[in-house]
């Protein structure tokens, strides 16, 4: 038994980038980490869990994981929202990390055990030319990637989503106040299929292809860019459309068979029951620290399985070690496994957060280790204090503030 929380701790640190962190502690001694980490609202996220859930958590039954889960999410009164969720998404994955290290299991043994052999994931290639991209899909395939990102400079814009300085650490939060990126649909409309086009032949058809839109056109415009890009044979479009309106997704539905997926950026099954019930889309992008922790995005999986939807977690390196190892336990376990994603973080980040996940022929294994498998070396991390970073804004080239 792992008995009652005594310590709730909660570490912001910043090998490269900002991760807030939430570590737990019973009084028979286990710890279990949950990350909290909300790209450009780190310390609201970190202020919530401070001033408004800690406090409750001492002397809470740290067995207690749904009984804990319902008294953050219905306790609050103000439901949903990303800061909220995050910060119960990090008292969760603690606790099931504390729940695995008690029984001496490792998390996905407690999931059900493995419905696979391991966590076939996808890298992000990308350059500001086609040939800058062509390279980097090489690359990935040299590395053992089965499944592959795209995404390529625009011709006549200055900087592009998903390209970035350094090819294998993207990270768009580059300023303190957000920086201003310049957005056409019309320029994107027409540049992006030749691209996916140029990889489709260089490749061949084995290699699964994927690529982000980052939430910019409206249905109809998704429903053109789909159907250009059928012969290509994604394995998925991403992020098509804003999805606060899930109706949108009938319209693109209606015009194309490219495969859809979408909710990085959703924190409960509210955000896309109608998205999954109604079959709109093929993958739905929930992870475990924006979407309430391990326990809420199971919920939203299962759902999705009972309409083969299947799972396609966010996994960039604005995604903590912990909620990595959290996703590679969920992944797993459900029968409905899709594709992960998974952008690597850097050597500073990797040693602040020691884990026992590891990458093989385009794999992710989790690793037997009880619990999560991740530890935070805490003396290390506060050699990284905290720095303000935002992610990026969006004008149309008339000026309109657009979506990033
Ligand atoms: O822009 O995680 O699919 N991956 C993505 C990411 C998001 C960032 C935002 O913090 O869309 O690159
Ligand atoms: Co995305």
């Amino acid at each position: 038994m792992a008995g009652r929380i005594v310590d709730a701790r909660v570490v912001v640190t910043c090998p490269g980038r900002n991760f807030v962190t939430l570590r737990l502690e019973t009084e028979d001694g286990i710890t279990g980490l949950g990350d909290a980490t909300l790209n450009g609202r780190e310390l609201a996220v970190a202020a919530y869990l401070t001033e408004h859930v800690v406090p409750t958590l001492i002397g809470r039954d740290s067995a207690r994981i749904e009984d804990t889960w319902q008294y953050l999410y219905r306790g609050a009164y103000w439901r949903r929202g990303p800061v909220t969720m995050s910060a119960i998404a990090a008292v969760d994955t603690a606790l099931w990390d504390i729940k695995g290290k008690t029984a001496g299991l490792p998390v996905y043994q407690l999931l059900g055990g493995r419905s696979r052999d391991g966590v076939t994931v996808y890298g992000h290639a990308n350059g500001e030319t086609v040939e800058d991209v062509l390279g980097e899909v090489a690359r990935y395939v040299d590395l053992g990637y089965r499944a592959v990102r795209v995404q390529a400079g625009i011709p006549g814009l200055t900087t592009t989503y998903g390209v970035g300085r350094d090819r294998l650490f993207y990270e768009p939060a580059d300023a303190a106040i957000p920086s201003e990126a310049t957005w056409s649909t019309e320029r994107y409309l027409a540049h992006v299929p030749t691209v996916l086009a140029r990889v489709r032949q260089e490749f061949g058809p084995e290699l699964r292809l994927l690529h982000d839109a980052h939430h910019r056109l409206t249905p109809i415009e998704a429903a053109r860019l789909g159907r250009a890009l059928e012969p290509f044979a994604l394995t998925w479009l991403e992020d098509p459309v804003p999805a606060e309106l899930q109706e949108g997704f009938r319209l693109i539905r209606q015009h194309t068979t490219t495969p859809l997926a979408v909710g990085e950026v959703f924190n409960t099954v509210w955000d896309c029951h109608r998205l999954i019930t109604e079959q709109l889309i093929d993958y739905v992008r929930t992870t475990v620290v924006h979407a309430g922790g391990i326990t809420h995005l199971r919920r939203i999986l299962d759902l999705a399985a009972l309409h083969q939807v299947r799972s396609g977690s966010h996994g960039a390196t604005d995604l903590s070690p912990v909620c990595m190892a959290a996703a590679l336990h969920v992944d797993l376990a459900v029968p409905n496994f899709g594709l992960q994603e998974y952008m690597r973080h850097t050597e500073a980040t990797d040693a602040v957060f020691p884990h026992s996940y590891r990458f093989a022929d385009g794999q992710l294994h989790p690793g037997d280790e009880p619990g999560l498998g991740v530890d935070l070396d805490e003396e290390l991390a506060a050699r990284y204090p905290y720095r303000p970073a935002s992610l990026p804004v969006n004008r149309l080239e008339d000026g309109t503030m657009h979506d990033w």
